[in-house]
């Protein structure tokens, strides 16, 4: 069943994608599982033959959309799991401005909200103002933020210092991520958590919370 689901991401075959992960729903195969073994391998591997220049952008934005059918179609049988559990905490996430990338963030949104997270999940090109706005408003536990270039970035420190001006950075936690963000960006920029994939975060956003 997951190879099934990787080659149709593989294949950019959204319609076969759907109808698998259907299939494993039905099966009562969990959903993270269907995520990490299927989805998750698949987007990876079309990642890298666009690298190579086997692939076109447009057969990126066909791979990518067949995962984020595929996730919406997963997630409402992930909450149902996540209700029998008690918050652990309320997190705020985003990819920042400027950056439409939102696969990988929305993994980890899935995956905190499976872990009992109650995640307000503010999309993609999320400008340093309405992170700001939110915090005020919804007062999260942890903030949240993706970056998949290396050009967007450096608007992580622009959340940090507009959250530092409002004197708001000490009553959140900042955890970043993304593929280009390393430990030691997370630490230049004075966030107090990163993580290198969606298991990491839900680690971190534990600690960080309690
Ligand atoms: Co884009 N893209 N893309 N892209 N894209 C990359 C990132 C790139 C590395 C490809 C390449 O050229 N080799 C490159 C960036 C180069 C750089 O900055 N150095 C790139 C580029 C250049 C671009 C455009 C500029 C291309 C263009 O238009 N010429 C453009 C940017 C537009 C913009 O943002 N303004 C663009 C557009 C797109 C698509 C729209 C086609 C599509 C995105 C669709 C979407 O997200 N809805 C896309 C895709 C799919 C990719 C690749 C192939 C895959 C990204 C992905 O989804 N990975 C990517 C190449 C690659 O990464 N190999 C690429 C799978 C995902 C599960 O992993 O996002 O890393 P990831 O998330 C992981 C971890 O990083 C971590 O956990 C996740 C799950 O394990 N994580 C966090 C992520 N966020 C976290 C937050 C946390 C904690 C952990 O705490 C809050």
């Amino acid at each position: 069943m997951f190879e099934g689901i990787k080659n149709a991401i593989v294949d950019l075959d959204r319609e076969e994608c759907l109808k698998l992960v259907q299939e494993a729903l039905e099966a009562g195969i969990d959903p993270l599982e269907v995520i990490e073994n299927g989805l998750k391998k698949g987007i990876q591997i079309v990642g890298a033959k666009y690298e190579e220049g086997e692939l076109f952008i447009v057969d990126l934005m066909m791979g990518a959309s067949a995962m984020k059918a595929a996730i919406e179609l997963l997630e409402p049988h992930i909450s149902a799991e996540m209700k029998e559990k008690a918050s652990a905490g309320k997190v705020l996430i985003g990819t920042v401005e400027g950056d439409v990338h939102d696969i990988g963030k929305t993994i980890v949104s899935t995956l905190l909200a499976a872990n009992g997270f109650e995640v307000i999940d503010l999309g993609t090109e999320v400008p340093t103002s309405k992170f700001v706005e939110k915090v005020k408003e919804l007062k999260p536990d942890i903030v949240g933020m993706s970056a998949l270039l290396t050009t967007t970035m450096p608007q992580m420190q622009e959340v940090i210092k507009a959250l530092e001006k409002e004197d708001l950075r000490d009553s959140v936690k900042v955890m970043v991520g993304g593929a280009p963000v390393t430990q030691e960006f997370s630490d230049k920029i004075g966030a107090d958590g990163y993580a290198k994939d969606a298991e990491e975060a839900v680690k971190w956003a534990k600690e960080l919370a309690s």
